[in-house]
């Protein structure tokens, strides 16, 4: 069974933080087929996206996911929508910084539009929300990230990816998510 999930969120959000630190983890228990493919700036702003493979073996079946990000940078809107292609997750990884709530806003909105140009609906697709960057010091509360960032009630994890605390929770959850939807979606008939 294949799988593809997405993370998306603001730039500097830590989605490509995540990924890397996600991909070391995999390797070192052998579950990555390939290398890690990384398209970014100078300033380490992903340009294009990141992308790597895993396969695993859930009770005798074998699972191929497929990870990606999407580019945060608002003018590579054309971009996020040739990645949004056929997702069957997304992992919306929102800046805990205070004054980055404008930019989650605003990318959560743009998400939503884009899905809606390929005929999807983001609030229909499984998600996991994970809160990353923790430890700042001005992290806005949870309850307050909660009300604003989670229109789909679903589970959240709080992350600090940098530490790698969180990155391999968030992973497991929209898996986990993904493969029931699909289960569903392939017995109700
Ligand atoms: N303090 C703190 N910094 C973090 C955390 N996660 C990521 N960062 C830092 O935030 C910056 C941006 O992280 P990236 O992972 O490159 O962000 P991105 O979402 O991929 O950004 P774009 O590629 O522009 O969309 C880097 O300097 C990271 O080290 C965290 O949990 N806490
Ligand atoms: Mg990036």
């Amino acid at each position: 069974m294949k799988l593809k999930i997405v993370y998306f969120g603001s730039s500097l959000a830590g989605k490509s933080t995540n990924i890397k630190v996600l991909y070391k983890m995999l390797k070192a228990q052998n579950l990555v087929k390939g290398e890690l493919v990384s398209m970014q700036t100078d300033e380490q702003r992903t340009l294009f996206m990141d992308l790597f493979l895993t396969q695993m073996d859930i009770e005798g079946i074998q699972l191929d996911v497929k990870v990606m990000t999407t580019p945060g940078q608002f003018r590579l809107h054309s971009l996020r929508k040739v990645i949004m292609k056929d997702v069957d997750g997304l992992v919306f990884v929102v800046d805990s910084d205070s004054e980055r709530e404008r930019a989650n806003f605003l990318v959560l909105r743009e998400t939503a539009a884009v899905l809606k140009e390929r005929g999807e609906d983001l609030f229909n697709l499984p998600v996991v929300v994970q809160y990353n960057k923790r430890d700042l010091p001005n992290a806005m509360s949870v309850d307050e990230l909660e009300s604003r960032f989670n229109p789909w009630g679903t589970e959240y994890v709080l992350a600090i990816a940098t530490q790698g605390q969180g990155v391999r929770e968030t992973f497991s959850k929209i898996v986990k998510t993904a493969l029931a939807k699909r289960y569903a979606k392939n017995h109700d008939n």
